[in-house]
């Protein structure tokens, strides 16, 4: 059996150079803690871009930066500035990521941008075929790389070929707007399985093959000249352990021990018991729907006034992309209603709206988790939402309520949540106020029971169910050949 090469947009590590000395530091990131099982010892390699553009790598440090990074078992494939321009800011996020989120009117079909992914694309490609052999299994991942199965096929028509999409795959009506739409698909029927994280994206997926490629469908599989291809969902968990032992870590800290973050959510507590924190975190993106929900709780303090003073709304919000125009105009937008909701409805000891614009570290972000008592996620689409899984993971005794929009991906695992629909202003008004006064025994059931599954099903699981179907769609591909 020949060795497993992950590829991904980038490699799951931070590349730093500090007086011409380079270091590679593992990232903490859910996908590189789910793939450890698989990037594991010196049968694994994961292949990337590393985040510094050729124009940024000092040449001279070439050799230095290639053995640390094969030292975390990584290799990388190098991009110009102009390369990442049009291939991830140009089609991955103002063509594909638009579109698949179901923001036509933000989709940009873009000849330049579409020539760059295809060159970049083959570039990955290319990277896989040099660094690895024919018994080897690559495991591709993402919207990025959708056209990489295909194009390592062309050159080894025998290796096994797994894809993983972690962004929602659109309703057939909307993915045939893509003028390269047929491309795309053929590029990821290069390979032998492909994975969504909902039964819902993996429909979509087929009814887009048969309809516009004209391909026979049965049940999950799909058939292309000898070679049958394997269609499935594969929703993603998250390090529940991890979650859980820090919350538990942070329960156990003494007064003194507490961070800034911490004290300040402490002291809110203290002086105003009976107010609730409601929270949420996502990437400044417009699919995760954060003016809306900016709105929504303006609605819900105007139908429901008696809650003034009585909840406080915390938006984390991660800067992302911000080299993309509408997610500059996004950010304004949203600058804008948090000052004006704030300028209209504060009081001299109240402030509705707590707003973070910056990346938390780790720790910061389980205080927010486990001082929080609702969690109110809205994304108006999303391909999973693991901050949903993540909130419920770090609440060590049972409390607290999950609002989670019937968007996310995570919706279809979390029914014991309050889901709702994000453009539904009514409905969240009074989901925010049911969870106001949610008796504490139904939090705790509730719960119970998404805490079971999250445990079960975390991100360890995910990725060796991912690498059992791959396996096992070789080994009938071995026996296929040897017939
Ligand atoms: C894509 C898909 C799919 C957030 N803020 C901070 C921080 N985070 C971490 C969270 C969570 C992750 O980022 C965000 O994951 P999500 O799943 O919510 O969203 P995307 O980034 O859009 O991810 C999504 C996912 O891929 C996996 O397939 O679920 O649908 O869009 O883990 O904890 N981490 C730190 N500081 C922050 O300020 N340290």
């Amino acid at each position: 059996m020949g060795k497993t090469i992950i590829i991904s947009n980038r490699l799951p590590v931070q590349l730093q150079i500090s007086n011409g000395t380079i270091t590679a530091t593992p990232s903490v990131g859910g996908l590189a803690t789910g793939m450890k099982s698989v990037h594991s010892g010196s049968e694994s390699l994961w292949i990337g871009w590393s985040g510094l553009t050729d124009e940024e790598t000092p040449p001279e440090l070439e050799d230095d930066i290639d053995k640390a990074l094969a030292e975390q078992g990584c290799a990388k494939v190098n991009l110009n500035a102009q390369e990442i321009d049009g291939f991830y800011f140009g089609f991955s996020n103002r063509t594909v990521w638009p579109l698949f989120h179901y923001f036509l009117e933000y989709s940009e079909f873009e000849l330049d941008f579409w020539e760059t992914y295809k060159s970049v694309n083959q570039k990955f490609a290319d990277a896989i075929i040099e660094q690895s052999d024919e018994d080897d299994t690559i495991w591709v991942h993402d919207y990025q790389l959708m056209l990489v199965p295909q194009m390592v096929r062309e050159k080894r028509p025998n290796t096994t070929i797994g894809f993983f999409l972690h962004i929602p795959f659109p309703s057939y009506e909307i993915f045939r707007t893509l003028p390269w739409r047929k491309e795309v698909l053929e590029g990821l029927l290069g390979s032998d399985l492909i994975g969504f994280h909902t039964y819902d994206y993996e429909r979509h997926f087929l009814s887009s093959v048969r309809r516009l490629l004209g391909l026979d469908v049965s049940f999950n599989d799909v058939y292309l000249d000898n070679r049958v291809i394997k269609v499935d969902s594969f929703p993603m968990g998250i390090d529940y352990k991890k979650f859980k032992d820090a919350a538990i870590m942070h329960d156990s800290k003494k007064s003194k021990e507490r961070s800034d973050l911490q004290m300040r959510l402490d002291n809110h507590k203290a002086s105003a018991p009976d107010t609730k924190l409601i929270l949420s975190i996502d990437r400044l993106d417009y699919s995760k729907g954060i003016a809306k929900r900016l709105n929504a709780f303006e609605y819900f303090l105007k139908k429901y006034p008696e809650f003034k003073e009585k909840v406080r709304l915390i938006i984390l919000a991660v800067p992302s992309r911000s080299n993309v125009p509408q997610y500059q105009l996004l950010k304004k937008e949203i600058d804008e209603l948090v000052g004006r909701i704030n300028g209209e409805l504060s009081t001299v000891n109240w402030t509705p709206i707590w707003y973070f614009y910056r990346s938390l570290p780790f720790e910061s972000l389980i205080d927010l988790y486990t001082s929080s008592d609702i969690a109110w996620l809205t994304p108006l689409r999303d391909g999973m939402n693991l901050v949903a899984k993540e909130y419920i993971a770090t609440r060590t005794d049972q409390t607290g309520v999950l609002i989670l929009s019937e968007m996310a991906g995570s919706a279809y695992e979390m029914n014991e949540a309050l889901l709702i629909n994000p453009n539904n202003f009514e409905e969240q008004a009074d989901t925010l106020k049911q969870a106001f006064y949610m008796p504490v025994e139904e939090q705790i059931s509730r719960n119970s029971f998404l805490q079971k599954r999250l445990e079960r099903y975390n991100v360890e699981v995910w990725a060796n169910e991912f690498m059992n179907a791959l396996n096992e769609k070789r080994d009938i591909g071995k026996a296929f050949i040897s017939e």
